[in-house]
């Protein structure tokens, strides 16, 4: 049997066309059905449902064989992990789920001249430890203020002076008047593999990295 991994909305809808190259197809739809695990057409896959934070974790350790994560979720993980996450193989940038990783703040703080003042910035973000060696390579003081979502109100009721987080069209930046000041880096989303599980399956699994590869954009 092989599980993978994935995370309701973004991640499975644009992972669906992936597994159809590998000739997947799953029964259900995770937004209609209260399961957790769905079988697919083939009897020796199966998808298992977790948070998109949670995927990591399932991948490492061998809750799920593989699984797609997105870059920040990656990174995040890693440099939060207790000792080095060396059970994680990432094989293929899936190219999928794409956005940016950015600072905003409101739109009339003047953020150029906080950070020339060498002011200490407080920065609100789910993403504390990217946003932490941000702003420490930058040499900018902050003080980190974790959150676990809804990043963009944090600077409209004065939590935070500034947020770390995911940008792709801006639309939810601009409904909320805040403004994008630095782009800390682009994130797609990531094929991750339990390195045991590719000594113990590695022909099923290998098939289905190649499957995931051919179907990708050629840029
Ligand atoms: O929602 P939940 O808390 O369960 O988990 P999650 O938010 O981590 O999951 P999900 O499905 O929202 O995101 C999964 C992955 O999709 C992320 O880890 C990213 O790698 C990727 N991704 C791509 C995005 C976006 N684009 C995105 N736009 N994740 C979140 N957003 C959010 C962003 O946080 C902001 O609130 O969308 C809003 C901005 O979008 P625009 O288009 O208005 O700029
Ligand atoms: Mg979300």
């Amino acid at each position: 049997m092989i599980t993978l991994a994935l995370s309701k909305g973004r991640i499975f809808e644009e992972t669906l066309p992936l597994l159809a190259a590998a000739g997947i197809t799953v029964g259900e739809d995770p937004d209609k059905s209260r399961k957790l695990i769905l079988p697919t057409n083939q009897p020796d896959v199966r998808i298992v449902m977790v948070r998109a934070s949670d995927v990591p974790t399932y991948v490492e350790h061998g809750g799920a064989d593989l699984g797609v994560a997105g870059r920040d979720v990656l990174l995040e993980h890693a440099a939060g992990g207790v000792g080095a996450s060396s059970g994680l193989y990432q094989p293929l940038d899936l190219k999928i789920a794409r956005c940016r990783l950015s600072v905003a703040v409101r739109e009339d703080f003047d953020y150029a001249r906080a950070v020339r003042q060498g002011s200490r910035i407080r920065v609100a973000s789910k993403y504390v430890h990217l946003a932490r060696q941000h702003f420490a390579d930058k040499g900018v003081h902050v003080d980190l203020i974790k959150l676990y979502g809804s990043m963009e109100l944090a600077p409209l009721t004065g939590l935070a002076d500034a947020i770390v987080d995911l940008v792709s069209t801006g639309g939810t930046l601009r409904a909320n008047h805040l403004r994008e000041v630095e782009k800390i880096m682009d994130i797609s989303s990531r094929l991750v593999v339990n390195a045991a599980a590719l000594k113990l399956q590695r022909e099923p699994i290998r098939r289905l990295i190649e499957a995931f590869a051919s179907a990708l954009p050629q840029d």
